[in-house]
This record gives structure tokens, sequence and C-alpha cells, in this order.
């Protein structure tokens, strides 16, 4: 099962300011077993340009901005993160592009699983092939 959609996440505000919990079970549907974050990120630069097999992923611009190109296959879509109170969650045969990093995004990742290279499909034709073999 592969998919995509976006997450609201509620943010408890008071006067000293705002934050916001992401907890398993509850706002994140899977087993958080790495967290990654990606920043500093060069102007120009685009990042991703490959699908997982398995892997389950919250994606949240913490501070700043990004876009993420995603792509099932069939049809290309455009996601823009500028917001900590959303996140991108993605699940399956996704290939995913990020770009348009503003120079102080700081793009946090939830992951369902430990990082492993043979979870990573890096060729589009692989990538199409695999969801033309019903994978998707
Ligand atoms: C994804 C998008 C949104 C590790 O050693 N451990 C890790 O947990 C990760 C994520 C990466 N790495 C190494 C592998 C590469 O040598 O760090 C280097 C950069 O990784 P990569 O080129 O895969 O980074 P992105 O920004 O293209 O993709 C990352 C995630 O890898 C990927 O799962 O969905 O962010």
């Amino acid at each position: 099962m592969s998919s995509y959609k976006l997450v609201n996440f509620k943010t408890l505000g008071d006067e000293r300011g705002s934050l916001i919990a992401i907890e398993q079970g509850y706002n994140a549907p899977f087993e958080i077993k790495r967290v990654y974050y990606i920043f500093d990120t060069k102007e120009g630069v685009k990042r991703g340009f490959h699908a997982h097999i398995n892997l389950k992923q919250i994606a949240i611009a913490v501070k700043g901005a990004c876009t993420f190109v995603l792509d099932d296959g069939k049809k290309r879509e455009e996601v823009k993160l500028d917001n900590p109170n959303q996140g991108l969650f993605i699940e399956g045969l996704i290939w995913r592009e990020m770009k348009d990093f503003s120079q102080d995004c700081v793009l946090v990742v939830l992951a369902s699983e430990h990082y492993d290279e043979r979870d990573y499909i890096r060729d589009y034709d692989k990538f199409i092939k695999e969801v033309e073999n019903g994978k998707n």
C-alpha cells in the first residue's frame, strides 16, 4: 500500500509560545525507530530522487520551508511544507524529490525503520517497473 497525505498537528500554545507533541500510536501511525533532520541545505539544491519499498515516514518543516515532489508512478504532485503544525506522511512506493529549501529550513523526519540502503529504489525506471509489477 502506497500513499501520502498532509496531516495537521495540534499546537499546544500558551503565552510562552508554541509546542507540538508527536506520539506513536496517536498522531504518528507507526513505531518510530529513527529520527533524522536535514538542515543547512545549500541554495538550489535538490534532494531525494528515490522511493522506499517499505518505509513509513512523517516529514515536518519545523523551521522554514521546502517542497516535496511526490510521484506514485501515475501522477506527480508538489506539496509545500512551511508550517511546523503540518506533517507529510508517506508510506510505501512513492518517488520523492525535495527542492526549494529556504536557507533556514530544518526538515525533521520520523521513520518507521532503521536506516537501510536496501529499502531505497534510486533508479526511476526501476521504480516505475516496481509500480507496474503491482507492488504499489
Ligand atoms: C527520504 C528523504 C525525505 C544515513 O546514514 N542514515 C540515515 O538515516 C539517512 C536518512 C541517511 N544516511 C546517509 C545516506 C547518505 O550517505 O546520509 C546520506 C544522505 O542521505 P540521502 O542522500 O538518502 O538523503 P536525501 O535527503 O536524499 O533523502 C532523505 C532520506 O534518505 C530518505 O529516506 O525519504 O530524506
